[in-house]
């Protein structure tokens, strides 16, 4: 306690709490080269958290410096051996653990997320992705040929921005198999949700990682994360958020060192239910697709496509279920729905409902700002949604639901996948080979059969088309953060 923090560009030792607001590289907090500060914002109240540190070009320089001192030949981190690197990840899990009612309560003053839904999804994929990759950490292996090459993998310096609707769970997604893999890292949190990220700076540097090994940037896009994206230090870049912004990554990595780039961008995912479904479930599953996280998220449900002889019915089930949804304090745990992250959002989202309207589709319930004040929207659902309006092809990134009809398999199919987006999918039906049939002509990285949103450490998650590049958790994603060296050796005698 006690540090005097006000001037620029200075530089504090030690895990002080009171830091956490600051910029954080070589396990110490330091305040802005420039001397400026942003604030983060509480959008169920709308208050104001707290100011952080705002990172800009000069604060990524010094933190791409720090990540490439810690992963050069012969450091500490370099010569780890690799069990020990799974222990450390073990560790921090371990503290993400010890912490966790902490952090859930951070997440959700932060992005407005129900508390229940950060402690439960947000902090449990949090810990079990650490742990995954904690354990492949010993046994990434090269192969051996017949022509005798050696393939093994190396470290690079990754870079990471950040979006703000699963902040802290984004982070592990990016840092876990970074880190199995031996690289170092820098990261740019959202703007909009910096503080559970910089939280588990302290984490990092109490789990024991050495100085430079992560990095965390809080600043804006287009300055912290433009930097980052042009920079000459950087390997690669894994990147969180719009299509929008991941084209300028792509762009600006072509522009300055050719870097890799794994994207994670929107989507606009079709959910089919066939007649033979199980609708109660189809129902509840399609909407927790369509509202989770008031509906924030790139999986988001938000084309419904639902076969002729069961409209009706799913779209009035649909309305009765949506209408119980209680939008309230996150911290109550018996809310499920809170605010959109910001204005911004708030404002494109009833927007959109607008155009929906405008262009003919049928407003069955909710679509309207709940309060004066702050940033709740009571979750709409549409009926008659046809495939050329707006609805039908933006990413609402809100809580809206789409309801489509159709008439057989073969034009859902062919409806589903004209968008630009291949990110995420879903199939409701009793019929294994049907689900089969489905599933392989669809062109997304994930299909789930008879649920949504179902995410696991093991399996791998990333977009096709403008989805994305590169898959994100499984073994798939060490690929992504490795480079492949094929080395072979001249031998005297000839092996037989
Ligand atoms: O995302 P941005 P925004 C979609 C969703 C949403 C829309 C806008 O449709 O309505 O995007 O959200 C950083 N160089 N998704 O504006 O701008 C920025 O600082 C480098 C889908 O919040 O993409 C932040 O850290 N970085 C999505 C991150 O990019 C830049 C999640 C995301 O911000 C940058 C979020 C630049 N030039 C939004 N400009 C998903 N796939 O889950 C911004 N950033």
């Amino acid at each position: 306690g006690g540090v005097q923090h006000s001037s620029k560009g200075r530089t504090f030792k030690g895990s002080y709490k009171q830091m956490q607001n600051h910029i954080f590289i070589n396990n110490e907090w330091h305040s802005s080269l420039k001397g400026k500060t942003f604030p983060t914002f509480n959008p169920a109240t709308g208050v104001k958290i707290c100011e952080i540190e705002e990172a800009d070009k000069a604060d990524v320089d010094k933190a791409v410096d720090a990540a490439k001192a810690a992963g050069k030949r012969g450091s500490t981190w370099r010569r780890m051996d690799v069990s020990s690197r799974g222990r450390l990840l073990h560790k921090l899990a371990d503290l993400l653990e010890r912490d966790r009612c902490l952090l859930a309560t951070m997440e959700t003053m932060d992005t407005g997320k129900p508390f229940l839904q950060s402690f439960f999804v947000d902090l449990d994929g949090s810990i079990k992705t650490l742990r995954y990759y904690a354990g492949w950490a010993d046994k990434i292996h090269g192969k051996t040929m017949p022509v005798g090459f050696l393939r093994w993998y190396l470290c690079v310096c990754v870079c990471v921005c950040l979006q703000w609707n699963f902040p802290l769970l984004m982070f592990m997604w990016k840092i876990a198999p970074a880190l199995c893999c031996g690289n170092t890292v820098v990261i740019k949190p959202a703007e909009q949700t910096p503080l559970t990220a910089l939280y588990t700076g302290a984490l990092i540097k109490e789990a024991g990682f050495p100085p430079g090994v992560v990095n965390i940037v809080p600043g804006f896009g287009p300055t912290a994360g433009a930097a980052i994206a042009g920079h000459m230090g950087i390997d690669k870049v894994a990147f969180t958020g719009s299509t929008e912004v991941g084209q300028l990554i792509k762009e600006a990595a072509a522009k300055s060192n050719l870097k890799r780039v794994t994207l994670e961008l929107g989507g606009k995912n079709p959910c089919i239910v066939f007649a033979d479904a199980d609708l109660p479930l189809a129902v509840q599953e399609a909407q927790k697709g369509a509202f989770y996280n008031q509906g924030q998220c790139c999986t988001a449900a938000s084309r419904v496509f639902v076969e002729e002889c069961v409209y009706d019915e799913f779209v009035r089930l649909s309305i009765a279920s949506a209408k119980q949804i209680t939008a309230g304090d996150p911290m109550d745990p018996c809310t499920s729905h809170g605010p959109q992250i910001d204005q911004q959002q708030f404002d494109m989202i009833l927007e959109l409902v607008e155009s929906g309207k405008r262009e003919g589709a049928r407003l069955e319930c909710g679509g309207y700002a709940l309060q004066d004040k702050a940033l709740f929207i009571q979750p709409a659902v549409f009926s008659d949604v046809i495939d050329h309006m707006r609805l039908a092809k933006e990413e609402v990134f809100g809580p809206v639901q789409c309801i489509m009809k159709f008439k057989n398999q073969e034009e859902v199919i062919e409806r589903a996948n004209s968008t630009h987006y291949g990110l995420a999918a879903a199939v409701f039906t009793r019929s294994v080979e049907r689900a089969m049939r489905v599933s392989s002509a669809l062109e997304a990285g994930t299909v789930w059969v008879n649920c949504y949103n179902a995410l696991h450490a093991q399996a791998p998650f990333g977009g096709y088309k403008m989805s994305g590049n590169g898959r994100e958790l499984g073994e798939y994603a060490l690929a992504e953060y490795s480079e492949v060296k094929a080395i072979t050796i001249k031998l005297n005698d000839q092996l037989t």
